[in-house]
């Protein structure tokens, strides 16, 4: 595609609709979305994990994938690490291993839903043995985000009940709210911590923190340091994610995202694939929101199961930056006047002309710009790290099933 010709045309137009492109251009310049270490090795269902040739075997490994994935993309200079999955004994040695391929260390994931010990919970667990337990692996964590040089200490919690009267949901709260307010205390300075929800799964009946709003309000407790995580996949059908986006944000408690596009449950389809438009619609709030939305952590959140890991890493990266340049070329001057005149569809009308539009000369502009390949996938699909790293790792044995 002759991409100067359709960019300058485009430029011109966006141009015509208030919109600064240079600006836009510097915008998404500096996007940046974090890949996590754990969508580079095998992982599937709980049915069944197949094996993809190449699956990364160790956290160097997936670190060399993240970095090779920023190398196509400009736009993930970092990765995600989940211990014990990538626990090492020399943290220097990890974030060397990172900053020597131009990446950094990002959000660090305690893992409190993989151990016999957290059958009834972890932090909420009657036991107070096992609380401590739990508590002192995330206390370790915010010792290793010193090491690594990390800001953010992303929570996830599996806790919850199966059965009405399995224990008591209020002093279950209670003992989330104690064990938190221990770890916020160990927090490196400046650092933040992500409270994420999810409202079923593993446990049915009750999930200790099952929507944005226990996030919150837990958050609060515990001081500015404290904020939500929203997984996209971790809501129920119909629920508009949008408007809890704009909701945290105007609260300065949106911390950040895991990124992913969920069907019926969770988080495990690449994100921008069935939700396009959901997807434009919470960037529009960021994008809205300007210096408020600056802090906000952008990480996908995938588990591959029949894809191949690479091209579906930076599928998932190129998607969100997508959908950031169109709700970045958004009218806001026209849509601002529409909505005040009571225009319900011309308000409406304004986000459809963005999300219609073809971004494509626009990215490629800004990809040539960085010096980055016009058409990652393709250059992607052109070079030899797939295959080489299939030569080298090999088709890794798998068990029956996996978390994702
Ligand atoms: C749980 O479903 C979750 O979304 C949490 O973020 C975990 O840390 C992640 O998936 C990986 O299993
Ligand atoms: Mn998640």
């Amino acid at each position: 595609m002759d991409f100067k010709a359709e960019y300058a045309r485009l430029a011109e137009r966006l141009a015509q609709n208030n919109v600064d492109v240079e600006a836009v251009k510097t915008k998404l310049k500096q996007q940046h979305i974090e890949t996590p270490s754990w969508g580079y090795g095998n992982s599937g269902t709980r049915f069944k994990v197949f094996a993809w040739p190449g699956a990364a075997r160790n956290i160097w490994e997936r670190i060399d994938d993240a970095a090779y994935i920023h190398k196509l993309s400009g736009i993930a200079p970092s990765i995600a690490i989940h211990i014990p999955w990538d626990k090492v004994d020399d943290y220097n040695a990890m974030q060397q291993h990172a900053a020597e391929r131009g990446i950094k260390i990002g959000a660090v994931n305690p893992n409190l839903f993989q151990d016999d010990r957290y059958k009834l919970g972890s932090i909420t667990h009657p036991s107070a043995g096992v609380r401590e337990e739990a508590i002192a692996h995330m206390v370790e964590c915010c010792e290793i985000m010193g090491k690594v040089n990390s800001g953010l200490l992303s929570l996830w919690f599996a806790d919850g009940t199966n059965y009405a009267g399995q224990d008591s949901i209020r002093e279950r709260k209670h003992r989330m709210e104690d064990a938190l307010r221990q770890v916020y205390a160990h927090l490196p300075a400046g650092s933040r911590m992500l409270i994420e929800y999810k409202f079923f799964e593993p446990a049915f009946y009750h999930t200790d923190l099952a929507d944005w709003g226990m996030s919150y309000a837990t958050a609060l407790k515990l001081g500015p340091q404290a904020q939500v995580l929203v997984d996209t996949g971790h809501h129920a059908q119909g629920t508009n994610i949008a408007h809890i986006v704009a909701f945290l944000l105007d609260e300065g408690r949106l911390g950040g995202f895991h990124l992913n596009a969920r069907r019926y449950a969770d988080d495990d389809l690449i994100v921008g694939t069935n939700n396009p438009f959901e997807l434009f619609e919470i960037y529009v709030e960021l994008a809205a929101a300007g210096d408020a939305a600056r802090d906000v952590a952008y990480m996908i959140d995938q588990s591959h199961n029949i894809e191949p890991k690479l091209e579906a890493m930076l599928v998932s990266v190129l998607n969100c930056q997508t959908a950031y340049a169109k709700a970045l070329i958004v009218d806001f001057k026209t849509l601002r006047e529409r909505q005040l005149a009571g225009d319900v569809l011309g308000a409406h009308r304004v986000l459809v002309d963005a999300f219609e539009t073809d971004v494509r000369p626009l990215l490629m502009q800004v990809r040539e710009e960085k010096g980055l390949p016009l058409d990652p996938i393709a250059a992607y699909r052109a070079d030899g790290y797939a295959k080489k790293v299939a030569d080298e790792r090999g088709l890794a044995v798998t068990s029956g099933g996996a978390i994702g």
